[in-house]
């Protein structure tokens, strides 16, 4: 019947757009948190726009405060600390290595909790090196 193959071809392809829309390989990567400096802008991100218990990828993207462009942070590191009440602070490193793009850098963290963290990140490279600190729950 014509109308029925229509009306499949129809619904596969509202599947389909349904798949890509959802999908997380097609989908835009969302900023977890952005924090600006005196001279840098730093952007975490990842497929969810968030960090959860368990394993995390994510990327971390350096742009300057003047013209917003990308630039070469060098080395990179990430850590991440939780106040737990009558305990030390639960600590969490982040391995960070450099992407394809300049200035943008991939990492995997895994928390084995939830609770906000105060996050570090640090850098070090031919246009200098800082450090700074921001909070981002894990939900
Ligand atoms: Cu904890």
């Amino acid at each position: 019947m014509r109308t029925n193959r229509w009306f499949g071809s129809v619904v596969l392809s509202c599947v389909f757009a349904a798949l890509v829309a959802t999908s997380p390989v097609w989908g835009a990567e969302k900023a977890i948190a952005t924090q600006k400096t005196k001279d840098v802008v730093i952007t975490l991100k990842s497929e969810s726009g968030q960090w959860t218990k368990g394993k995390n990828a994510f990327a971390v993207e350096f742009a300057t405060v003047k013209d917003t462009q990308p630039f070469d942070a060098g080395k990179v590191t990430l850590s991440t600390s939780m106040a737990m009440p009558g305990m030390a602070p639960m600590i969490t490193g982040a391995t960070v290595s450099p992407d394809k793009t300049p200035g943008r850098y991939l990492g995997t963290i895994e928390f084995p909790d939830l609770g906000t963290r105060q996050v570090t990140v640090s850098w070090d490279g031919p246009a200098g090196k800082g450090s700074t600190k921001f909070s981002v729950p894990v939900r």
